[in-house]
């Protein structure tokens, strides 16, 4: 992970106290609006039958559709209408107490560059592709975007409990790599998936994943990579029940909880999964 380009101990140069730096739309080049269009068109084409329905009216909504990498000064009037977030503008990775506090305050912090031809497949720091293009869609949702505050609130809380690594496997089994079972079938809405031409065609139709229905504490003892294809992913019933376990949940004794209990290996199944596919973890073996 030495290859970070976009961390900072502490606001770099021109950005505020709370990270947050102009958009400055007018400072993409030509090429830059021209890998936004490239990657927005191979995505657009592959999520028919594969997003969530919620994403798919997102990105209706916010009219993603118009070429170019979007200025947040339009995206956010519609966002704002639609949920009352707003997308702002930042270096790269922020502390998590930073981006905590944004979520909590309905701002979703997005990495102000767009990555490279040599990087069109994958990298790890999330560029303003996979920020506006895989997140904002669900934001535009108005369960999802409250489940997002309530996530940012908790994770505020979780610092004060020194759980914030089982809390960001919440997040990351959700809001990044998240599956949704619709009343027509399974669909993606994590923007990790949404924003990866490979990886929501693996997601859904690959035998390799194990794919087990999402239980809370479950989720919070699951170990991750992020490094490749998810060996794992959970499926949730609905956005309702999503946001309402989470916000009925008293956090504070499950991470009590948990302490006692032994982190869960990948690709590990447990006798009380309720498990949708048993993956066969060919993809992940063959690559080891
Ligand atoms: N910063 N810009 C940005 N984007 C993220 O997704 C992000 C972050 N800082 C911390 C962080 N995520 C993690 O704490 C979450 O995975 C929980
Ligand atoms: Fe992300």
């Amino acid at each position: 992970m030495a290859d970070f380009q976009h961390v900072y101990d502490s606001p770099p140069d021109g950005a505020n106290a709370d990270w947050t730096i102009p958009q400055d739309w007018e400072k993409f080049s030509a090429d830059e609006h021209a890998m936004w269009d490239k990657l927005f068109a191979r995505q657009s084409e592959m999520l028919p039958g594969r997003a969530a329905d919620a994403f798919l009216r997102g990105m209706d909504v916010l009219k993603l559709s118009k070429p170019g990498i979007p200025d947040y000064r339009e995206l956010n009037a519609r966002l704002m209408a639609a949920t009352d977030w707003q997308v702002v503008a930042v270096p790269g990775l922020v502390p998590d107490a930073v981006f905590f506090d944004h979520l909590a305050n309905r701002r979703f912090p997005a990495g102000n560059f767009i990555r490279t031809p040599e990087q069109l497949d994958y990298l790890q720091e999330p560029d303003v592709f996979h920020d506006v293009f895989g997140h904002m869609p669900m934001l535009a949702d108005p369960v999802f975007a409250n489940y997002m505050v309530a996530y940012g609130q908790g994770g505020l809380r979780s610092l004060g409990f020194g759980a914030l690594d089982h809390l960001a496997r919440l997040y990351w089994y959700t809001v990044e790599f998240g599956l949704i079972q619709q009343p027509d079938g399974m669909r993606i809405y994590g923007a990790g998936i949404v924003s990866s031409y490979a990886e929501s065609v693996f997601a859904l139709d690959n035998p390799s994943p194990n794919r087990i229905c999402f239980d809370l504490l479950r989720v919070m003892r699951t170990e991750y990579r992020i490094d490749d294809f998810q060996q794992n992913y959970f499926v949730i019933p609905s956005l309702d029940q999503l946001l309402k376990v989470t916000v009925e949940t008293d956090f504070e004794p499950l991470y009590a909880k948990l302490e006692k209990l032994s982190d869960i290996a990948i690709a590990d199944i447990l006798p009380e999964d309720n498990v949708v596919t048993h993956g066969t973890q060919t993809y992940a073996r063959e690559k080891a």
